[in-house]
């Protein structure tokens, strides 16, 4: 990952179409498509509203929808399904690093990945590069982190 594509200010869809794209970009690289079906499932909402939101993101050109046919990424919509995926996989790896524990990471990433500005994804991906590329500083890090925890209980 370049330091500063996340931050490369395009419009970006709302955040719930975010995540609609996201996951369909993951079926659509997993499994080669996406149907309304999965994509509710992993979303946890009804497939009256994937088949909305799909509609939308049809009109405004993300993916092509076809009821019998299903749907296609556009060029737009698989460079916008990119940057999400890599968005959420860079989160990921930052609380990584701080120290967030597994159990939290998931769903921290889903609940902060639509509210941060180019600014600062940029910071956290400069961050994420710089100490991956350090391990002794990051060793310092962690026994710093332990320290504290210790001192704490
Ligand atoms: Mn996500």
């Amino acid at each position: 990952m370049e330091t500063g594509t996340l931050g490369e200010v395009v419009p970006m869809p709302t955040p719930s179409m975010e995540d609609y794209l996201e996951r369909i970009y993951l079926l659509m690289s997993e499994k080669g498509y996406a149907r309304v079906s999965d994509i509710a499932e992993h979303l946890g909402v009804h497939p009256s509203s994937v088949t909305k939101m799909v509609q939308k993101l049809d009109r405004e050109e993300y993916l092509v929808y076809e009821k019998y046919r299903g749907l296609m990424l556009t060029k737009k919509g698989q460079k916008v399904g990119k940057r999400l995926v890599e968005r959420h996989a860079m989160l990921e790896s930052f609380l990584r690093l701080i120290g967030v524990d597994e159990a939290d990471v998931y769903e921290d990433v889903e609940g902060i990945e639509h509210h941060l500005s180019s600014n600062t994804l940029d910071c956290m991906t400069q961050f994420v590069e710089f100490f991956e590329d350090k391990p002794e500083l990051m060793n310092q890090f962690r026994e710093f982190r332990e320290q504290e925890r210790a001192s704490e209980e």
